[in-house]
């Protein structure tokens, strides 16, 4: 599947110990943006993406959250400009999001939180061949985090929900195809903060330049209570638990600047 995730996550963690991805280290994420202390860089570019939604593959329940996995064998979604070196190629997306509205994302505004955020996940195909070997890397991998609001229906992740209850428990995964990663971008994408940070959940490696949009989309209450009707557990477990709250805790800034694409 795309980012071989599994093999990923089961094979990484005997390497937390490993220079770049100690979970401990300093450029850990989710971080709290300050507006006032964002430092604007007029050398950021627009962000270039180029998606092919028939690469679309399948929704995976996780067991943490649900994953959209795209065919990423060849170049056919890619991410590059912004503040990016290198061609990123999309592998999956994935949601964040709170028991109530009050709160579910990762990385906060100001310190406003919101009841959840999108991440599309991108590794460097210009250097690397595989996600496994990029997730390492220092340039590995790009992250766009898209903030949602509670409003208006969104048209767009309405197919997403629709499917939602066909992966309720933990590793179930259905044929998902045809879905438009870019239809869950917000209208302006040309304003957005960049900084350098880690992975949210193990193998927590410091591999990611992460891209947080600063308009948000609008979703309804009813679409985000599907992402709450889905479940952390497996079929087979006696007490069944809610996918809700599933964001790391905010981590230390240490030192690092968070540059923003507009004044
Ligand atoms: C979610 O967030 C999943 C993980 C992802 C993790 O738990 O989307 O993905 C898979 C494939 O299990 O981990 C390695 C990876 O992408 C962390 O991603 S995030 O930093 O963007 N939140
Ligand atoms: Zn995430």
């Amino acid at each position: 599947t795309a980012c071989s995730s599994k093999y990923v996550l089961s094979q990484m963690h005997p390497m937390w110990h490993g220079p770049l991805e100690v979970p401990g280290g300093d450029h850990q994420s989710p971080i709290d943006i300050a507006v006032k202390k964002a430092v604007f860089d007029s050398e950021l570019k627009p962000l270039e993406s180029s998606y092919d939604p028939q690469t679309c593959q399948q929704i995976w329940n996780n067991g943490y959250s649900f994953l959209v996995e795209y065919d990423d064998t060849t170049d056919k979604n890619t991410l590059k400009g912004g503040p990016l070196q290198d061609k990123y190629r999309l592998c999956q997306f994935h949601f964040h999001w709170g028991e109530s509205n009050d709160w579910g994302s990762e990385h906060t505004v100001d310190r406003r939180l919101f009841p959840a955020e999108l991440h599309l996940v991108h590794w460097n195909s210009d250097r690397y061949t595989l996600f496994e070997e990029a997730v390492m890397e220092e340039n590995g991998l790009a992250v766009i985090g898209i903030f949602l609001k509670v409003g208006k229906r969104h048209e767009g992740l309405q197919k997403l929900v629709d499917a939602l209850p066909a992966i309720r428990h933990k590793d179930s995964v259905v044929e998902f195809t045809r879905f438009d990663p870019a239809s869950l971008f917000p209208s302006n994408i040309d304003d957005y903060w960049t900084y350098h940070g880690s992975l949210t959940t193990p193998p927590l490696t410091e591999s990611v330049t992460w891209i947080v949009m600063k308009q948000h989309i609008e979703v309804s209450h009813d679409q985000l209570a599907v992402f709450r009707s889905l479940l952390f557990t497996s079929a087979e477990e006696e007490v069944q638990k809610s996918m809700v709250n599933n964001f790391r805790v905010q981590q230390p800034l240490r030192g690092r600047t968070v540059r923003s694409s507009f004044t």
